[in-house]
């Protein structure tokens, strides 16, 4: 597991995204560990100029989903950026894996494929705490890291 704040970052290197257009796709699953990463990943577009009229965002049942919800998105020309916001947490089914490896492979598929990127936002813990520290925890705001990337790939 990484031990990096993930809200810090150099300033500096994030191009304005004052005239770019963001998709977020959130997962209803682990609704508290999403809806801070939501929060984080729409304040952190805003903090570096997005306009909160150009960032759009759906929800989608679970983490699963997340592959068709921004493959809809990608289809969209508008969007500069689409991110994935999810969370899954390891429990006593082998769903953890399958879910976490048809995630990935999915958007990884969307990235090879696409004109628009897209950003990895699934968290993948062994259990809630370790979902909180990241979620605006003791390790920082996924959806920190994820606009910031965003950003950047949109500007790429
Ligand atoms: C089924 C399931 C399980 C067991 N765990 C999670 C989870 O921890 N996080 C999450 O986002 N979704 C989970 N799901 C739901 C699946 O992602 C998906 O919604 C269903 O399998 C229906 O396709």
């Amino acid at each position: 597991m990484a031990t990096k704040n993930l809200s810090e970052y150099n300033t500096e290197k994030v191009p304005d995204a004052s005239n770019m257009i963001f998709g977020i796709v959130v997962s209803e699953w682990n609704p508290e560990i999403t809806g801070a990463m939501l929060e984080g990943c729409v304040n952190t577009l805003e903090k570096h100029g997005a306009l909160p009229e150009n960032i759009h965002v759906k929800t989608v049942p679970g983490s699963f989903e997340l592959i068709y919800g921004a493959r809809q998105m990608t289809l969209n020309d508008g969007y500069d950026a689409v991110i994935i916001l999810g969370c899954v947490i390891r429990g006593e089914t082998p769903h953890f894996d399958y879910i976490c490896q048809g995630v990935t492979a999915g958007i990884a598929r969307l990235n090879a494929t696409n004109n628009i990127p897209v950003v990895y936002g699934l968290l993948t813990t062994e259990n809630m705490q370790q979902a909180l520290d990241r979620a605006g925890g003791r390790l920082g705001n996924k959806g920190d890291e994820c606009a910031v990337v965003a950003i950047k790939m949109a500007k790429f």
